[in-house]
């Protein structure tokens, strides 16, 4: 009997990314705990991952390639060879370039892992050379990025763990206990020490219920909060004007633009009392170590990017970025990224292979079901990877439609036969993280990740970088940059500030530039053209951030659905806290021990629709229809109501439905993110027993 211990990192989308030890018995996967002296996760996984064994050994992996019997979408497959998978794939692209020409052809990927060299591998030089359309923007974090970097020229924010230090720490838009767990215990300290914690959420949270103060506006509407906050703050002078005049440009302006956004201005549009800005806002203006946190969640919203962009003004405004617990924290990734690592130098490689691609027209990632049904010359051949976009891309409803359509031609890397994967033409098995090499950039932490693989992939699954090169081999391209082995992809993609030895030996290593008491704008030195934090925007006015911040009511891109009698927003959030978006919802060692969807609603919104708790109920709008049971709750506001997102089509009580089958595609004002959380529904008693 041979065991084998080797250090790895969690792969999944997640601000997290902890430090495991994966045990194997033989070659075969027998355990994983958490890596007690990683510094961030200090030992603990979630109740995701601590079953991660189960999910690599599950009977219903994905073992084979695949090709298509049945219907798109039936589920109905033969077990292939990869050559004749593969030749397919050939073929099928072939045929499709030749009649179609290359932009045709689509690749679409997501984060399903966020590794370094598995994310991407080689792809983007594949797809270069096939001349392919390309994707750009995202579901996740990107219009955040750029709200944040309208203001600081990037997204480069405060380390979180320094809320250790504060007075204050105000979690905003983000459900750290559910979706951040291992950032709790640091905050849970300081709040036990005497700091406040106040969370501003359109839902009370679990994270809510622990917290000191909880703020409810309604959602998507804290454009009008903020924008009121610093109407305070300047009014009562709670500015640091050295700080604002050493280091920012527009103060003027700005202060004239907020003039009259008084609390009383935006307590109605965003359903609080004009009191509870006021004490907000002196808060913030009168502690110094007041400590601004968020992630995604406010991002869902058109006015998503500029409530980031917002977020980022006040501590530039108060100063708090001079002090050890100020600050603002949202993802700190490209710290990593400015000498440790390029995340595009695999990529990069497309130039050097096809020199000659150029320009190709580019499709946003959100926007695939728009893609596929929508586009003139349509795209007929796809090809997906790392993500599941049939359960978590808005207006799925339309997505399933295009991913039905007789002319398209499918394929898909997965480890299970997702929602998605059912609709392919041919799959390709994809390895689980302990089968494969790579290096985790996060974006919660400062600590780059090293993961060795403890055993070889099973059955005949691959990881994504083998998965490129063999499609490589098909395709006949033989340039060496789409053969590099995975070692040569991590040593393009890792500088040399990373001691690699290091991070092999522990797992881990601390990036550089980056010290635990860093503050990265205490003296200023912002990343814009000017140097300086804009309040208004110079340096992104190019890509479409308007000059001043203005405040945009949240039935911007629905509000025709308001005319038509839909009058409920619905909230969509990640509820599960066995489930990674929607990986491992379906796995029942996952699923059953979860609450089953339904329609979490205020008691006056469900007795005006004369619906009672456990009432089946139909919640629908123009794109698309679920019935679900009621559940009356105390969490909502009136006029919001919300089913958890993640599940599988069937525990939607559905053959092909999910939750996001109604939510919102319509882009972000700018950032090319998403608007799941702006969607309008009604909900009335069902009469239809089920999806039909
Ligand atoms: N257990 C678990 N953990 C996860 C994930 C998971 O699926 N499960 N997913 C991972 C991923 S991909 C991501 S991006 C992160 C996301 O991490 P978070 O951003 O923390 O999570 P979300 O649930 O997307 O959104 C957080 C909160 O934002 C609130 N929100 C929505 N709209 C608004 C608004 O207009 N204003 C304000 N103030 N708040 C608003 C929502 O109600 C929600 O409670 O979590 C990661 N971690
Ligand atoms: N309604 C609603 N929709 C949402 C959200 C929401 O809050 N509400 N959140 C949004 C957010 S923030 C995000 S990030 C997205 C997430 O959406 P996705 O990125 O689609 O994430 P998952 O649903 O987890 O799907 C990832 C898939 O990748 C596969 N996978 C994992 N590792 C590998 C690998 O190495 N190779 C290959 N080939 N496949 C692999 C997994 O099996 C899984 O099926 O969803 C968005 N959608
Ligand atoms: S999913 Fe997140 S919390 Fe869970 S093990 Fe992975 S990184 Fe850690
Ligand atoms: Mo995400």
């Amino acid at each position: 009997m041979t065991t084998i211990e080797v250090l790895g990192t969690c792969h999944h989308d997640c601000p997290d990314s902890c430090g495991w030890v994966a045990t194997a018995v033989d070659g075969v996967l027998t355990t994983l705990r958490g890596n007690p002296n990683h510094p961030y996760s200090q030992g603990e996984l979630c109740p995701k991952v601590s079953k991660f064994v189960g999910r690599v050994n599950h009977e219903d992996r994905l073992l084979h390639p695949l090709i298509r019997t049945g219907a798109k979408g039936s589920g109905e497959f033969r077990q292939a060879t990869w050559d004749e998978a593969l030749d397919r794939v050939v073929a099928e692209f072939t045929r499709i370039k030749e009649t179609h020409g290359g932009e045709a052809l689509l690749p679409w990927w997501s984060a399903g892992t966020q590794g370094l060299i598995q994310n991407q591998g080689t792809a983007k030089a594949l797809f270069a050379l096939l001349g392919s359309a390309t994707q750009h923007g995202s579901v996740c974090g990107v219009a955040a990025g750029y709200g944040m970097a309208s203001v600081y020229g990037d997204g480069l924010g405060t380390d979180p763990l320094q809320c250790e230090h504060s007075d204050h720490i105000i979690l905003w838009g983000t459900n750290t206990r559910l979706t951040n767990r291992h950032l709790w215990p640091v905050i849970q300290d300081a709040q036990r020490r005497g700091a406040k914690v106040t969370v501003i959420d359109p839902i009370r949270t679990i994270t809510a219920d622990k917290a000191d103060a909880v703020i409810q506006p309604l959602p998507g509407t804290d454009v009008a909060l903020l924008l009121a906050i610093i109407n305070v703050l300047i009014v009562e002078d709670l500015v640091d004007h050295q700080y604002i005049e050493a280091h920012s440009i527009g103060y003027d302006e700005l202060a004239s633009h907020v003039s009259d956004k008084t609390p009383e201005w935006a307590a109605p549009k965003c359903g609080l009392d004009a009191e509870v800005i006021t004490e907000l806002a002196r808060s913030i203006g009168t502690v110094p170590k007041t400590m601004l946190r968020g992630l995604i969640g406010a991002e869902h919203h058109y006015a998503g990017p500029t409530i980031f962009r917002l977020m980022a003004m006040i501590p530039v405004l108060t100063g708090s970025h001079k002090v050890l617990g100020g600050g603002f924290a949202r993802s700190v990734g490209s710290w990593a990224e400015r000498n440790d690592v390029d995340i595009d130098a695999v990529g990069a490689l497309a130039t050097q292979v096809a020199p000659d691609a150029g320009e190709r027209r580019s499709f946003r990632q959100p926007d695939l079901g728009v893609t596929l049904t929508e586009t003139e010359d349509p795209i007929h051949g796809l090809f997906m990877w790392n993500g599941n976009p049939v359960l978590s891309m808005p207006n799925s409803a339309m997505l399933r439609r295009g991913l039905a359509r007789d002319d398209l031609f499918t394929v898909v890397s997965e480890q299970f036969l997702t929602d998605t994967a059912v609709y392919a033409d041919v799959i390709f098995p994809a390895a689980m993280e302990t089968e494969m090499v790579d290096v985790m950039p996060s974006w919660g932490h400062l600590w780059l990740g090293w993961n060795e693989p403890a055993t070889e992939p099973l059955g005949e699954a691959v990881a994504n970088t083998e998965l490129f090169r063999r499609l490589a081999t098909a395709f006949g391209f033989d340039q060496p940059e789409l053969h590099l082995s995975d070692e040569a992809q991590i040593e393009l993609a890792v500088g040399d500030h990373v001691d690699v030895v290091q991070m092999r030996r522990d797992g881990f290593v601390r990036v550089t530039d980056y010290p635990v008491d860093h503050l990265p704008y205490s003296e200023g030195g912002f990343h814009t053209q000017s140097g300086k934090a804009e309040l208004v925007a110079e340096s992104f006015a190019s890509v479409g951030v308007p000059r001043l911040p203005q405040w945009i009511a949240p039935d911007a891109v629905e509000g025709a659905q308001r005319a038509d009698g839909y009058s409920l927003y619905l909230q969509t959030p990640k509820k599960a806290t066995r489930f990674l978006n929607t990986s491992y919802s379906g796995l029942s060692a996952h699923a059953d021990r979860e609450t089953p969807p339904h329609i979490e609603m205020d008691i006056s919104d469900a007795q005006e629709r004369g619906l009672a708790d456990g009432d089946s109920a139909k919640i629908f709008n123009d794109r698309g229809f679920l019935v679900l049971p009621v559940a009356i709750s105390d969490r909502l506001r009136p006029g919001v109501v919300s089913v958890p997102w993640g599940y599988i089509d069937s525990a939607y009580g559905t053959e092909d439905g999910s939750i996001n089958d109604l939510t919102n595609a319509a882009t972000t004002e700018f950032g090319n993110g998403s608007c799941y959380g702006d969607t309008l529904v009604e909900v009335e008693a069902a009469t239809t027993p089920s999806h039909s």
